[in-house]
């Protein structure tokens, strides 16, 4: 069996319980196939040489944990700069916050040299490798000027906008370049896959050869959609567990006269958080039975602070915030419960579990595993509604979940009321229809499917 590399931005130790669903289900691959992760260490070396950064190895189980450091200038122009400063936005359709500064690329390319290169001392011929998300596009063509014949596959975990969202990207032509080196493109949903053929016939003359194989600048690269999942499994025993019990009991007993509504989500403008809070304004107005009863648990992790456009939201957010709060609050009701901060892993089912509807609206998402993760967590018996976003990956095939366009305030706002009087049977109908679907397509199905799709295809090196 072929030896899996993976590679992406940050690496986790899978043995850790705080790495999350991704990283054990990609330990698991690993484990078995005694495997490689490759990435940025997360330390950020002050002075360094750009384009320079120590190699580190460690040994965690069977999975080998391969990082790198950062110079300081590599970190600002890769990772804040080009990485969430241009195609963060733009891939999420925000062309309005992107900040093309010519400097930023050099250093992607840099960063991209540099991890090409460190990779090449540590691979054998037959290694399979798999690169992950937005960071690392040009990684497959790097690798291959420097010789690199192994099979290469990429998944990008965020959307693939359309083609005149992509061309503003003054470095566009280049990526896409980039993306022909690969083997295997893997997209979250169709919508990212037929945006991904339209933008690459119409702008490099790409040849559809059929069954998502496209022929340009004399490569071949075959793509897919691989809409990831959760370990619905690993959730549902997390459920069970001491922590989310404690947390569920706790918040029944101080909720007990209120109906939850729930938002999780780290606090990026992608997650459509202001305009979830203006929407749950317009519900307490135009329902008005729901006051004193219905409370927003709004849940947002920090995240990239150090960047102005999210200090922006920080801001927005608590000033919305306040705002309901002191208008519509009694002295023994808050309607809005915020916190800036992250839960730990453990208690997230306790949290979703409690809750009578879960509020997920991005107003642009790849999938979305939030939405994924509340489905897994609910009582069959008296499950909670799914308000989904219908701009979100996970929109595409959670048919139970009730659908909503975050930008249309007032149409939202009908749509959780729908949520909260939602009787009995049909919550539990839509369940049961959502836990199949996230069940049929988990993270275990993701990861065979797109690595048996990477183990078929033409290799271009
Ligand atoms: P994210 O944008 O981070 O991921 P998401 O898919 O929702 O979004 O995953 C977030 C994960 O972090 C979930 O497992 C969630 O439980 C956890 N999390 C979020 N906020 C938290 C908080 N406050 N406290 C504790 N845990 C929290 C990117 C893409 C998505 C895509 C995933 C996976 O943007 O579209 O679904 O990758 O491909």
């Amino acid at each position: 069996m072929s030896r899996l590399v993976v590679v992406s931005n940050r690496v986790a130790d899978p043995r850790k319980a705080a790495a999350g669903g991704l990283a054990v289900a990609l330990g698991d691959a690993l484990h078995t196939t005694g495997g490689l992760w490759f990435g940025w260490s997360g330390h950020v070396v002050e002075g360094g040489a750009a384009g320079e950064g120590e190699l580190h190895l460690q040994q965690a189980g069977g999975v080998k944990l391969a990082t790198v450091d950062l110079s300081a200038e590599d970190h600002a122009g890769y990772y804040l700069g080009y990485s969430n400063g241009v195609l963060w936005p733009v891939f999420h359709y925000r062309l309005d916050l992107a900040r093309f500064d010519a400097d930023y690329i050099g250093a992607y390319r840099r960063v991209n040299q540099l991890f090409a290169r460190k990779l090449m001392t540590l691979l054998k011929p037959d290694d399979i490798i798999w690169v992950h998300d937005y960071h690392l596009i040009p990684l497959a063509a790097e690798l291959r000027a420097r010789g690199a014949r192994q099979r290469i596959g990429f998944f990008l975990h965020i959307p693939l906008p359309p083609q005149q969202i992509m061309t503003a990207i003054p470095q566009h032509e280049w990526l896409m370049r980039a993306m022909f080196a690969y083997d295997l493109l893997g997209f979250q949903g169709e919508a990212d896959l037929q945006n991904f053929s339209r933008y690459v016939q119409a702008e490099a003359g790409a040849e559809d050869l059929g069954d998502n194989r496209f022929r340009a600048f004399n490569s071949t690269v075959k793509a897919g959609a691989f809409p990831i999942g959760i370990d619905v499994d690993e959730f549902a025993e997390l459920t069970h567990a001491r922590e989310a019990g404690d947390m569920y009991e706790r918040m029944r007993e101080e909720y007990s006269r209120r109906k939850i509504l729930l938002g999780v989500e780290r606090l990026d403008y992608s997650k459509g958080l202001p305009q979830r809070l203006r929407t749950f304004k317009a519900l307490l107005k135009k329902y008005p039975e729901n006051l004193g009863s219905a409370t927003l648990v709004q849940i947002a992790s920090p995240s990239r602070e150090d960047m102005g456009t999210y200090s922006d939201l920080r801001q927005e957010m608590e000033s919305l915030c306040g705002a309901i709060n002191g208008d519509f609050g009694e002295l023994d009701w808050m309607p809005v419960r915020y916190i800036h901060r992250n839960v730990a892993r453990k208690r997230l089912p306790g949290l979703y579990r409690v809750a009578r509807v879960a509020l997920v609206t991005p107003l642009r998402d790849g999938m979305n595993l939030v939405a994924k993760e509340f489905i897994a967590a609910q009582d069959p018996a008296d499950p909670g509604v799914l308000v989904l976003s219908r701009f979100a990956g996970a929109a595409e095939r959670l048919e139970g979940a009730l659908l909503v366009n975050p930008y249309d305030t007032d149409g939202s706002a009908d749509t959780i009321q729908q949520a909260l009087q939602m009787q009995l049977p049909e919550r539990q109908a839509r369940h049961q229809r959502l836990l199949a679907q996230i069940r049929t397509q988990d993270v275990h199905w993701w990861r065979h499917s797109f690595l048996q799709a990477l183990a078929e295809a033409p290799v271009n090196a």
